[in-house]
């Protein structure tokens, strides 16, 4: 069996992984000082020139990108292609301010689809397999990266995104998909529903691959023994392509990142210090080959740790613990990243006081979500008819905001718990780390 889809760059010894990455980074850094004013800008402050920047040993050198110079160069200050250059777009859901837009140039279509496609190769796919894709297709990452790297691997490809379940078992076994990828809760759920609707035994799926959202040990084993396969993480974010940049191997111990794409860092999340392998802290990428939205120290916000222990399956890239937490108050529910800030623009552009709670929980490995809003004292009064349409003219607004539903409750003023005279705004009842 195919173990590698570019087997010459997953076993590259570390030293000559080490000469590719500096080469590509001192190549990088002159490509965005040359066509990113912002980030030029961003290196004067910080008193580094392109000249500085020798190899990896420098990286420390150069200053880091939050999602605050994301959303200040909005939406085409670090673009470094002409748009003429540019194929693509892919994006997360989010107001203006929190909504990350990535420009994508052929070239870095077909190495974000090599990365996607190394993943499958990873949990055995082959061209003789028929790989179910159920990630959103869009302007989401998932759909489109796991299409491409499928159709490199050469399997047979059903782009089903996500969504209408009934349908997603039917090609399932009619078509006899082999490799399923998906959000890891909608795996799940489409366990379940294979249970229930007798169609289990009629499957033929081997291997699944789910990421985007934090998933426990206990949920792969619960998807592993439902579905009778082997159940692999993948890790990516839109800044950085989308899924792929990092991946596991059959020994599920870790995802190994694309190192030869991109080279990883840990920092301690307040001092911004640098921290040795094994340590936990924040995960930072630059990425070194990417030519329109090249990335330079950018801060994931996802906390976990880097291992560079050899792994069995022969790849020499580091691996990346599963993601243990975010230094930032973001919550990716069902898949979808959200910001307790987006739903307060809701509220507001909805005539409401900004004073709610959100309460995430996992039932049944799917996501809950539920908001929970004050109600002024006027409102208060209103009748059951008038408080359920308000609910329902929120929840249409949060769902345009997000893509997704989530339960609004009106509550009575002064309801919701403040400590120390704060509301506590999130509470997120899953055990996901
Ligand atoms: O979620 C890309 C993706 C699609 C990855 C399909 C894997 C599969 P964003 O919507 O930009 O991109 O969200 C990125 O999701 O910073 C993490 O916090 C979280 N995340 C992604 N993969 C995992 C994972 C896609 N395997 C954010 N485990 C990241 C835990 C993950 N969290």
């Amino acid at each position: 069996m195919k173990r590698y889809y570019q087997p010459e760059v997953e076993t590259m010894p570390r030293e000559e992984l080490r000469r590719l990455q500096s080469e590509r980074l001192v190549k990088q850094i002159r490509h965005v000082w040359d066509h990113v004013p912002y980030y030029r800008k961003k290196m004067e402050e910080k008193g580094v020139t392109p000249d500085d920047i020798r190899g990896v040993e420098d990286l420390a050198k150069l200053p880091f990108l939050s999602k605050a110079d994301l959303r200040e160069a909005y939406p085409y200050g670090l673009c470094a292609k002409p748009l003429s250059e540019c194929v693509r777009i892919q994006s997360t859901s989010g107001t203006t301010g929190r909504r990350v837009v990535a420009f994508y140039t052929q070239h870095d279509l077909d190495l974000w689809e090599d990365c996607c496609a190394r993943a499958i190769t990873a949990a055995g796919g082959t061209n003789e397999d028929v790989c179910q894709v159920c990630y959103g297709y869009g302007l989401f990452t998932g759909g489109p990266g796991l299409n491409g790297g499928s159709h490199r691997v050469g399997c047979l490809t059903l782009p089903m995104s996500s969504g209408n379940t009934e349908r997603q078992l039917q090609f399932m076994e009619d078509l006899g998909a082999t490799i399923l990828c998906c959000t890891p809760s909608y795996a799940a759920y489409l366990a379940e529903s294979a249970i229930e609707s007798g169609r289990i035994g009629n499957l033929k799926l081997k291997a699944g691959i789910f990421g985007a959202e934090a998933w426990t040990e206990e949920m792969r084993h619960d998807i592993e023994e439902k579905l009778g396969i082997k159940a692999y993480d993948i890790y990516g974010l839109t800044e950085l392509s989308g899924p792929g940049v990092a991946f596991e191997c059959e020994e599920q111990r870790g995802m190994h990142i694309n190192e030869d794409h991109f080279i990883a860092e840990i920092i301690d999340p307040v001092t911004e210090e640098v921290l040795p392998y094994g340590e936990k802290g924040e995960l930072v990428f630059t990425a070194i080959t990417k030519e329109a939205f090249p990335m330079i120290r950018y801060r994931t916000r996802d906390i976990c740790v880097l291992r560079d222990e050899p792994c069995s399956c022969g790849r020499t890239h580091i691996r990346m613990s599963k993601p243990m937490g975010r230094s930032d108050d973001m919550l990716i529910i069902r898949g979808v990243n959200v910001f307790p800030s987006q739903i307060e623009t809701v509220l507001l552009n909805c005539g409401m006081p900004a004073n709610y709670q959100i309460v995430v929980d996992r039932v049944n490995n799917t996501d809950t979500f539920d908001v929970e809003v004050e109600m002024t004292p006027e409102t208060f009064s209103d009748t059951v008819a008038e408080i359920t349409k308000k609910e329902n003219e929120l929840g249409g607004a949060l769902r345009t905001m997000l893509g997704i539903t989530a339960r609004v409750h009106l509550v009575a003023p002064k309801s919701i718990a403040r400590s120390e005279g704060k509301a506590v705004r999130v509470i997120d009842k899953r055990k996901l780390y």
